[in-house]
């Protein structure tokens, strides 16, 4: 029900865009309404046109209770990288959260994990498998993290990082969360501040009565760091000798919560 309710809302949405583009003379992609959130997706159902995907990201109906539409990054396979990108830039000069739920699962041990981005390469960005958890390369990026595999610059198997200039080698700053990343879902939030350059990872198990945690906590100019004003937001995510699958459940990025 839910699925056909938001591809309904995800039609009306376009047509009101391009009545708005017709009226205005603007683009469909510069259409949105300053309250209207850059990134809204409850599901994947109907995200299809809105998402840049390469590698081995695709939006694929989930098996088991929920059976829903949901962006699959890696498909658990070995050496595969994924990364799927909003149509629509982001404006870094502006406040913004962003709210993800992630499930990473399927192998044992499970990796490589995945990262949210924002980045001024292009809609074609991918980046390296393994450790390069499919931003490794990606120049004018920030990165913030999920890593599930511990490797040579790792602190463990469970952590968060952000990074900048797609090198994974470098943390420009990292963190242990209290739950476990890997064979659980969780949710996230990223808070940046443009004024003050905060930016926050908080995290959240969805067992019941669980709270959400601030796990990681640091200062990056992000429209500095990549180059650019605006920039592209999305994900990667990666496997190499061993492997997952790493799922996107809903997605999020709007004007920060009073
Ligand atoms: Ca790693």
């Amino acid at each position: 029900m839910s699925s056909s309710r938001s591809s309904r809302t995800a039609r009306g949405g376009l047509v009101a865009a391009l009545a708005f583009a017709m009226a205005t003379g603007v683009s469909p992609s510069s259409a949105f309404a300053a309250d209207e959130p850059p990134v809204d997706f409850p599901t994947f159902a109907g995200a299809s046109h809105q998402l840049d995907r390469n590698g081995s990201a695709d939006i694929i109906t989930s098996s088991g209770r929920l059976h829903q539409r949901i962006l699959r990054l890696t498909a658990g396979g070995f050496r595969q990288m994924g990364s799927a990108w909003a149509k629509p830039k982001l404006d870094l000069t502006k406040s913004f959260e962003s709210t993800f739920k992630v499930y990473l699962h399927h192998g044992r041990p499970g990796a490589d994990g995945m990262a949210f981005l924002v980045q001024a390469d292009g809609p074609r960005a991918l980046g390296g498998w393994g450790g390069g958890l499919g931003y490794r390369g990606i120049k004018n990026s920030v990165a913030v993290e999920f890593d599930t595999f511990q490797n040579g610059t790792d602190p463990n198997d469970n952590h968060l990082a952000v990074v900048l200039g797609g090198n994974p080698d470098k943390h420009s700053a990292v963190a242990e969360p209290s739950i476990p990343l890997y064979g659980r879902p969780f949710t996230a939030r990223v808070a940046y501040d443009a004024g003050t350059n905060d930016l926050r990872v908080y995290v959240r198990s969805l067992r019941a009565g669980a709270t959400e945690e601030l796990a990681l906590r640091t200062t990056v100019d992000l429209a500095g760091s990549v180059g650019a004003g605006s920039a592209w937001v999305g994900f990667t995510a990666s496997t190499g000798s061993a492997l997952s699958k790493q799922d996107i459940y809903s997605w999020t990025v709007q004007a920060p919560r009073a």
